[in-house]
């Protein structure tokens, strides 16, 4: 009969989870007694960064990941990276220490009172088994909702008495020996409309959003608008975790403007608008205007059942995007319509001193390595970044698609473990690097040779940008004298360096990615300002 805790492992491995993500205290060290040396575990300093390491691990690697975090406080500081991973759709499956069972009623220290309610919203399934002998099911149960669309967060508690117990061998054997395939086609018959409606339209466009990367449909996103000879946008920026289309593909227009007006408006010479693997619309800030403007139709392919019923128009298709846009494409001919007008090239910015936050994204652009990974969280410089880097390689951009910082430099962390033949560049402004900035001990701890890019203006740029878009004047609380990340870094036992000038810092970028033996800091001053191109 195996314990409760061998069960567990047992159904990681048979799941291919075999990297655990945790920060520990007493009520989880049951679990990781006599760790098996077939898994590995990374120690994140506190439980913001372990889920935010967990998240880029699980997108980069698609593998559903585990995260062990330490009872009611852990999961507190956990919270913010969970709802990071729920709008990432990152299929995490965390477990959190609880007291013994026979502690629970009179609520002994360390209880994780309610355990299930502090994560409910932000999770697909919340629970904590009613016996010990349960918990290989309930987290066999988790992985299942962590991994089938759409993917997300699941939460298990777990009593500490629970991991030497006797498991339910016939659940357990049961669970581990399921095989559960997750993809469901969209509709035949609706696809056949949508390949008519396709065909038929005067001047249609494809919206491409952050799940055709996560699907696998990347290629067939490509095929589709070539046949069809569609422009590509991008799903609004705030949206976008990762990209849904090759950002130098000629057919490439440009990332959507994220307000419900501005959408509408730049949309409005299109008869129809094909929106695939995107929400209908991660709209910020609040323009209003039409939805849609008139003569326009919308049809969205999406995994994400509460897309649907949230979108505010249009018509949708639910299923899997890779394999709705591969039957797209097998279905419409090639189109004679005039393909659409290249996006400009940016072109040099102009000169500016200290450096322009576009100056930085054209030095990163000329070292980039054409299979480089950009995990981004950069907010004044976010939309030069997409301009000049042009991204055009699947699995090649990660972002908070909810916003929440503290993802950076953790999410880095994890996608370079994930994707160990890759260089990732982590692209931060340095207000944004506090919230994950314990991740640097753990990149350096585990030699993981992420390259941060830190571009220091010594102030919350974007926060000055929405106040004078919402005109409030006089706020306090926006400027960031004297923060040194470089600094903070060595002080973790980090290699950092601080340059200036646009040689000097693609100099820099060119040795630090090419280095692959632990990460790397590089610090930059830039001006105040919005870098849009
Ligand atoms: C957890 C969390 N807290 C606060 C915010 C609000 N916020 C959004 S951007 C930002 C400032 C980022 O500053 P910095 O990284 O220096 O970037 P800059 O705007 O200067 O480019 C803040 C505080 C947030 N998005 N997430």
């Amino acid at each position: 009969m195996a314990t409760v805790r061998e069960a567990t492992f047992e159904l990681f491995r048979a799941h291919g989870m075999t990297v655990t993500f945790g920060n520990p205290g007493s009520t989880e060290l049951p679990m990781l007694a006599d760790f098996p040396e077939d898994l590995s575990y990374v120690l994140g300093l506190q439980e913001l960064v372990v889920v935010g390491m967990a998240d880029g691990y699980a997108q980069a690697s698609g593998r559903p990941t585990h995260v062990n975090l330490h009872t009611a406080p852990g999961v507190g500081n956990a919270v913010g990276g969970i709802f990071n991973a729920q709008t990432n759709k990152s299929p995490l499956v965390i477990t959190a220490g609880q007291q013994v069972r026979a502690h629970i009623t009179m609520e002994a220290n360390l209880t994780n009172r309610d355990a299930t309610l502090g994560p409910e919203p932000y999770v697909k399934w919340s629970h904590e088994p009613p016996r010990a002998a349960d918990v290989p099911a309930a987290i066999a149960r988790a992985i299942y909702h962590a991994t089938l669309p759409p993917r997300g967060p699941a939460f298990v508690s777990v009593p500490m008495d629970d991991w030497d117990k006797d498991a339910d061998q016939d659940r357990t054997d049961s669970a581990i020996r399921r095989v559960v395939n997750p993809l469901a086609v969209p509709d035949p018959a609706a696809l056949a409309q949508v390949a008519s409606a396709l065909e038929a339209a005067r001047n249609p466009v494809l919206v491409a959003g952050p799940e055709i990367d996560a699907s696998g449909g990347w290629h067939h996103a490509i095929a589709l608008a070539e046949r069809q000879r569609l422009p590509v946008w991008a799903t609004p920026a705030p949206g976008g975790g990762r990209l849904g289309f090759p950002e130098s593909h000629p057919n490439f227009v440009g990332i959507l403007p994220p307000g419900i007006g501005a959408v509408s408006e730049t949309l409005k010479a299109h008869d129809l608008v094909l929106v695939a693997g995107s929400s209908v619309f991660p709209y910020y800030p609040y323009i209003p205007g039409r939805l849609l403007a008139d003569g326009s139709q919308l049809i969205a392919i999406t995994n994400d059942p509460r897309e649907v019923a949230r979108a505010p128009m249009g018509d949708a298709l639910l299923g899997d995007v890779a394999l709705g846009l591969q039957r797209l494409v097998e279905l419409v001919g090639e189109s004679e319509r005039p393909g659409p007008h290249p996006r400009p090239d940016p072109g040099e910015p102009p000169e500016a001193d200290p450096l322009s936050g576009s100056q930085a994204m054209a030095a990163l652009a000329d070292a980039w390595p054409r299979d480089g990974i950009a995990v981004v969280e950069t907010p004044s410089s976010t939309l030069a970044l997409r301009n000049r880097l042009r991204l055009s390689e699947p699995g090649s951009y990660y972002f908070s698609s909810s916003g929440g910082l503290g993802f950076g430099i953790s999410a880095a962390v994890g996608v370079q473990l994930a994707q160990a033949g890759r260089p990732v560049v982590c692209i931060l402004g340095e207000g944004s690097a506090q919230y994950g900035i314990t991740a640097l001990w753990t990149a350096v701890a585990y030699k993981v040779p992420v390259t941060f890019l830190v571009l220091r203006n010594q102030e919350y740029m974007i926060l000055k940008w929405f106040a004078a878009f919402e005109q409030v004047s006089g706020a306090p609380g926006l400027d960031l004298p004297g923060l040194d990340v470089a600094a903070v870094a060595r002080a973790y036992g980090m290699q950092a360096r601080e340059v200036s000038g646009r040689e000097e810092l693609t100099e820099a970028l060119r040795d630090e990615i090419a280095a692959d033996d632990g990460p790397r800091l590089i610090q930059v001053d830039i001006a105040s300002g919005m870098w849009l191109e």
